[in-house]
């Protein structure tokens, strides 16, 4: 967690690798490229739900090409560079798409910190909009409070509220507007705690909800019937020991994501345009085809 959101833990993935690239000692290409599909995996399994981590790698290990150890070396540090100059590029244009849906005077609620949603209101507050916020503190590791503090070197206008007050301001809201750690083929939004409960009471006030998602976190597993894995974090974090020895016996659980049906979301905004959540399948096959290799994975002794 001391990096965290999906794209900036896709951008330190793809870093990381370019730091193993760099020092790596292999004496043969192959030893070279077993010590990455090594270093990759390892990186695989630091968070499951956000599925930028493993595009990420993927980008990188499918461009790893060439005779020698240097030349190998020389492809990743050039794919990590093209990798994190994309991701940079995507957070741009997406911001402008989603401003375009922000008007000026809008209140949005938010939840959570996204890079990819507060791009959004950056985007229109440099169109000359004035944008308010309602933030979600976001329990249990308050990362409102990074939102607010961002949205504010904005100049945006931000009252914090706790999470279960969100039903009770919804009136006062134009927007949701949410990131996503990933993006199911059925348009389904995972995103952190929470995020499901909030866009229920979205549509029962007719408040439109955004999800700002970069197309790194389409999720591609999912067009082959996989489900998104959901991140269970340390109890520790909702209860602190001496509190909950002084409760009793009890159980605690502490998802750290959960998953939004498509009928709750009006729009997924990416770099390629926004889209209906249902619709959202016909870009990943773009992306994707009909699945992926995981190239992380050693090949079979023999195979062909
Ligand atoms: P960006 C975060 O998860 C939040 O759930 C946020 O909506 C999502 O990542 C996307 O963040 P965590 O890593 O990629 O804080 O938009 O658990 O920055």
């Amino acid at each position: 967690m001391e990096i965290r959101g999906a794209a900036t833990i896709a951008a330190a993935a793809a870093t990381a690798l370019r730091s193993q690239a760099t020092e790596a000692t292999a004496a043969t290409p192959a030893a070279f490229e077993s010590t990455m599909r090594a270093a990759a995996r390892r990186l695989h399994t630091t968070r499951p739900t956000a599925v930028s981590l493993p595009n990420a790698l993927r980008y990188v290990l499918q461009r790893m090409d060439g005779e020698t150890v240097s030349a190998l070396r020389d492809s990743v540090i050039q794919s990590v560079a093209e990798f994190v100059d994309r991701l940079d590029r995507a957070q741009v244009d997406l911001g402008a798409i989603g401003a375009n849906r922000l008007r000026d005077g809008d209140t949005v609620m938010t939840h959570c910190h996204s890079t990819d949603a507060l791009a959004c209101v950056e985007a229109a507050v440099d169109q000359g909009k004035t944008i308010s916020a309602i933030v979600k503190e976001t329990r249990p590791r308050n990362q409102g409070h990074i939102t607010a503090r961002e949205l504010r070197e904005m100049g945006v206008d931000v009252t914090l509220i706790v999470d279960s007050a969100a039903r009770r301001y919804m009136g006062a809201v134009d927007h949701v507007l949410v990131g996503a750690d990933s993006i199911a083929a059925d348009g389904s939004v995972i995103n952190k705690i929470g995020t499901s409960e909030l866009a229920v009471n979205a549509l029962d006030r007719g408040t439109p909800v955004m999800a700002a998602a970069q197309t790194i976190k389409l999720h591609p597993d999912t067009l082959t019937g996989h489900t998104v894995e959901i991140e269970m974090r340390d109890e520790t974090e909702v209860l602190d020991a001496e509190t909950r020895a002084s409760i009793g016996e009890i159980a605690v659980e502490n998802p750290a994501f959960d998953v939004t049906p498509p009928r709750y979301v009006d729009a997924i905004i990416t770099e390629r345009g926004q889209f209906p959540p249902e619709s959202v399948v016909t870009l990943m096959r773009e992306l994707f085809g009909d699945g992926v290799d995981e190239p992380w994975e050693e090949p079979i002794q023999g195979g062909n």
